[in-house]
């Protein structure tokens, strides 16, 4: 009789650590998805406009070039480019030399955003000067661009994008085109 209460008594506590560790389980794959997706952290995204070579359209990118290349993100009634956290500034995924608030150029009225490939034509860009706006002005090693954006040929028009994050906690995206000299 004793046994049998022996038996009975490990396989309740048996069938009470099953339990428990389907329990642990269920939490822990409940807090691993609420880690994964976590649907309420995804920040707004503020699309800028992006001037390669302020004062300057087309905007060459000489493939012999070894000096820097000014990018700058214009201000506009909307965007304070103050409000950019200058540290999380990249333009394709390379970050600036240096940088400085200056206003620079005022926004192209087409923005090369919503066009790609060989729909991009090397004069969707302005020389307009100032603007009355202050603008973020970055500058960037142009043999470290070259080497970011790979093999190219005299001619190519290429489009270079620039993602930063402005202080609210929203990203910041940009773009401009330019086109390989030599
Ligand atoms: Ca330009
Ligand atoms: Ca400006």
């Amino acid at each position: 009789m004793k046994s049998q209460v022996g038996m009975k008594k490990s396989l309740v506590l048996s069938l009470t650590l099953i339990i428990v560790a389907i329990a642990a389980l269920g939490i822990l794959e409940t807090v691993s998805w609420s880690a994964s997706y976590p649907t309420s952290s995804v920040p707004p995204t503020i699309i800028v406009p992006v001037d390669i070579e302020p004062g300057y359209c087309p905007n060459p990118l000489n493939v012999y070039g070894r000096g820097d290349i000014s990018v700058a993100i214009l201000g506009t009634e909307e965007l304070d480019v103050t409000e950019i956290a200058r540290d999380s500034v990249r333009l394709q995924e390379l970050a600036p030399l240096r940088s400085e608030i200056r206003d620079v150029a005022k926004p192209f009225s087409l923005y090369t955003w919503q066009v790609s490939g060989d729909k991009v034509k090397e004069d969707y860009c302005t020389n307009e000067g100032p603007d009355g706006k202050l603008d973020l002005v970055l500058y960037f090693s142009q043999e470290d661009i070259l080497k970011a954006v790979g093999s190219t040929r005299t001619g190519d028009v290429l489009v270079l994008g620039v993602t930063a994050r402005h202080k609210s906690g929203a990203l910041i995206v940009g773009q401009d085109v330019v086109v390989i000299k030599k």
